[in-house]
């Protein structure tokens, strides 16, 4: 059954009017202890928490609605191997720069490394049996995924991001996947940056040329045309 367009900045999604659970998919992206733990990589940088928790609530309920509705679930995870040899050294050395060095020890275990406790999903948002959970290397879910084949095998053609970080993650995996003709909607307050004014920019640059990279609305508008 097709469901009433969302209200969004610049244009009501999706372009052309209508969506469905079989041909959309919400992607959750990296809402890792890593990124919003305490004593996670994130938190190890120094930045404030408080930040990349604020859409765990907001996701919990779009999450929920749109499982009842049996629409295509996938979280995504940042993360390396164990052996690390999926990590490029120049991402190694920027992270030891800022004091929390990708596939060190740390409070949560080795910073980013999948099997570690910092690299899991949060308890609030654990994926179900059945979802999706893709695991990446880099900050697009596209990059040295399965995602995309996924995604064609199942019909899907529009995309729901929510996740963090707004301006790191989730922006890189909107890019890769407006570039690839999905239609992107991005969910302001379902995602977060560790700079709110990033976490603004970020959202301001979906905005221009008319969508350059999709639209932008929230959880209430979405929650409101699912019904
Ligand atoms: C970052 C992410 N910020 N998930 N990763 O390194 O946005």
């Amino acid at each position: 059954m097709p469901l009433a367009p969302v209200a969004a900045d610049p244009y009501a999604w999706p372009y052309d009017g209508e969506f469905a659970p079989h041909d959309t998919a919400l992607i959750v992206i990296d809402m890792q202890t890593d990124f919003c733990g305490v004593g996670g990589y994130v938190d190890s940088m120094g930045y404030d928490i408080a930040l990349t928790r604020a859409p765990i609530e907001p996701i919990r309920a779009v999450l929920s609605r749109m499982r009842t509705l049996g629409f295509t679930i996938i979280h995504t995870r940042e993360g390396h191997r164990p052996d690390l040899s999926d990590l490029p050294e120049n991402k190694r050395w920027r992270s030891r720069r800022i004091g929390a060095g990708i596939g060190d020890a740390g409070p949560c275990g080795k910073i980013l490394v999948r099997g570690e406790p910092g690299w899991e999903i949060i308890p609030e948002l654990a994926p179900l049996p059945g979802e999706i959970v893709l695991d990446k290397p880099g900050k697009g879910s596209f990059c040295a995924t399965d995602l995309e084949l996924i995604l064609r095998t199942k019909g899907i053609r529009n995309l729901i991001l929510s996740g963090i970080t707004t301006d790191v993650c989730v922006h890189t995996t909107m890019r890769e996947a407006n570039d690839r003709g999905f239609e992107c909607l991005l969910l302001a307050d379902c995602c977060a940056a560790t700079d709110p004014s990033n976490h603004a920019a970020a959202l301001h640059m979906v905005k221009m040329q008319g969508g350059v990279f999709g639209t932008v609305s929230d959880s209430h508008a979405l929650l409101g045309s699912l019904g």
